[in-house]
């Protein structure tokens, strides 16, 4: 059998950030609950963990940017809520929110969580937020912990294999 690498759902001791848009705020606290108890289920104090408010599921990825590049998180999850019903501008918003974050995801060295709904309905957006459908920022602070869990068993060699933008070995212009 090959060596298997996974990220065990624990993550004591390691730090949180966790963004939440205002925008439709009562199904994003909702969110937000679920990510705390996520969070204290797998061994995460309080105080290790900071939550950040934006206007909406727009402002998101540039919030987030701004929190890794503080590097004080060992993992960002990102909550908000965009119901079609509600905007001519749901693909808009949706396709920010959802393109911004999964660039950061591949790119950032922290873990990012993605907790961002994108449903028709207000009942749809409800049925995801902690009831019949689970609760999906409590899923996305689960992904959070195992994804920051395995990317510490990577140690050093991830960070010298991707280099910051601009750096790294320059090509001749000769
Ligand atoms: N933002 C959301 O997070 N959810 C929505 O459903 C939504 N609607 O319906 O428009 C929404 N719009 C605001 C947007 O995210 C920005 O905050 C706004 O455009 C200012 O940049």
């Amino acid at each position: 059998m090959p060596k298997t690498h996974e990220g065990p759902l624990r993550a004591d001791g390691k730090r949180f950030a966790v963004i939440a848009s205002r925008f439709n705020e009562f199904i994003v606290d909702k969110l937000l609950s679920g990510a705390l108890d996520a969070l204290r289920r797998s061994g995460v104090e309080d105080s290790d963990v900071e939550v950040f408010r934006c206007p909406g599921a727009f402002e998101i990825p540039g919030l987030a940017r701004r929190v890794v590049d503080t590097g004080r998180f060992d993992a960002v999850i990102c909550l908000g809520a965009v119901i079609r019903g509600a905007t001519p501008h749901f693909d808009l918003v949706v396709n920010q929110a959802t393109a911004g974050v999964a660039q950061i995801a591949a790119e950032a060295k922290v873990a990012i969580g993605f907790g961002v709904l994108a449903c028709d309905t207000i009942e749809q957006a409800m049925e995801r937020a902690g009831s019949k459908a689970g609760n999906r920022g409590y899923d996305a602070a689960i992904v959070a912990v195992e994804m920051c869990s395995l990317y510490a068993t990577l140690g050093d060699r991830s960070a010298r294999a991707m280099p910051a933008k601009g750096g790294g070995a320059r090509r001749s212009t000769r």
